[in-house]
């Protein structure tokens, strides 16, 4: 079964919307292995988002990102990775769909609610940069087989 690293951002928090959030991940039968509520260090976020650094909007990401807590996560899924991503919608809520979380409940591209892993090899590197393997709660749900045939 595929994992993939999820956070809820800064503004996710300041804005009351972790549960409902986190309610469409539920609904969907995906299956949470792992969460903390922290305010990320600076070094922490500037390494998560390494992939930017010397963009233009990179300061302004990492003083959003680091403004506040946020609710880091793993999830468990079939598919997660990219299912994920098209529950969260295009990264510019703006032209994210309706029915997405970010075409939902957001406007801009600096103020998106929510980070998901793009690749494996993203989610591998997300997972292992927030959490430690006693972290990670291996687990079944009787349910199960009403979910994966
Ligand atoms: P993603 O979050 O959909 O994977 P990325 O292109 O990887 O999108 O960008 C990472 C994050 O950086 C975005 O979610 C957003 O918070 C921020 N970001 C990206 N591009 C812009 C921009 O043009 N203006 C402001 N913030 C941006
Ligand atoms: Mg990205």
């Amino acid at each position: 079964m595929e994992r993939t690293f999820i956070m809820l951002k800064p503004d996710a928090i300041q804005r009351g919307w972790m549960g409902e959030i986190l309610g469409r991940m539920e609904v969907k039968g995906y299956k949470p292995v792992a969460m903390k509520f922290m305010r990320l260090p600076k070094e922490l976020a500037e390494r998560h988002y390494g992939e930017h650094k010397g963009k233009p909007f990179f300061p302004n990401l990492i003083e959003y990102i680091t403004s506040g807590p946020s609710l880091v996560m793993v999830w468990e899924g079939d598919g997660i990775i990219a299912g994920m991503r098209t529950m969260m919608g295009k990264t510019n809520p703006a032209e994210a769909a309706v029915g997405t979380i970010r075409g939902d409940l957001a406007q801009q591209t600096g103020r998106n609610l929510i980070h998901g892993s793009d690749s494996p090899e993203s989610a591998k590197r997300e997972i292992e940069l927030f959490f430690n393997d006693y972290e990670l709660q291996t687990w079944n749900r009787s349910i199960a087989p009403w979910l994966i045939e």
